[in-house]
């Protein structure tokens, strides 16, 4: 089925953590910075909507994508950091210089998470064209920011249910 008007950031808010003490870092990537700004402005204003405070969002920047992964681990060790959300997009282009990208970013982030023991969110758009990336960042089909940041709440919450801190 296509999925030319459907929203694809659609989740569920029911029973949803307090964030109020929470921090978050959000990592972003220079690359199509047009795009990237805007899904860092989803993410921060759904961290804020559902309940965390501007003092306890830092942001960093890094050119591109491939080096969200060492900027993520660097927040990631930080003991004052909840969960960190890393921001980017990634169009295809001649080459397949975007399947090396988003494969490594994919791997390098997963085991930041894993060896840091907190959520590390994938929030990379790896779309076929610039139309395709605009639709998913505040376009038809919703804002892969806001996603990124509702997972990391969820996590967090999920964290200290499971570990029970
Ligand atoms: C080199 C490159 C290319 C071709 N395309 C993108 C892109 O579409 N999105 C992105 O975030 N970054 C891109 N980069 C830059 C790489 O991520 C990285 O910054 C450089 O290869 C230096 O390590």
């Amino acid at each position: 089925m296509s999925s030319a008007d459907k929203n694809l950031s659609v989740f569920t808010t029911n029973d949803l953590p307090e964030i109020g003490n929470k921090k978050f870092a959000l990592v972003v990537a220079e690359w199509n910075s047009e795009i990237t700004g805007k899904l860092f402005q989803g993410a921060y204003d759904t961290l804020i909507k559902y309940g965390a405070l501007p003092e306890n969002i830092e942001k960093g920047t890094v050119p591109g994508s491939f080096e969200l992964t060492l900027a993520s681990h660097w927040y990631a060790q930080r003991d004052d950091i909840d969960a960190v959300i890393a921001l980017g997009v990634v169009i295809k282009g001649e080459t397949k210089h975007d399947e090396y990208i988003n494969n490594a970013v994919a791997q390098g982030i997963t085991n930041v998470s894993i060896q840091n023991n907190k959520p590390v969110i994938f929030g990379v758009l790896t779309p076929n064209s610039m139309e395709q990336a605009i639709a998913r960042a505040g376009g038809a089909h919703g804002n892969k920011g806001d996603e990124a940041a509702m997972t990391a709440i969820k996590m967090v919450g999920l964290k200290d249910k499971i570990l029970v801190k």
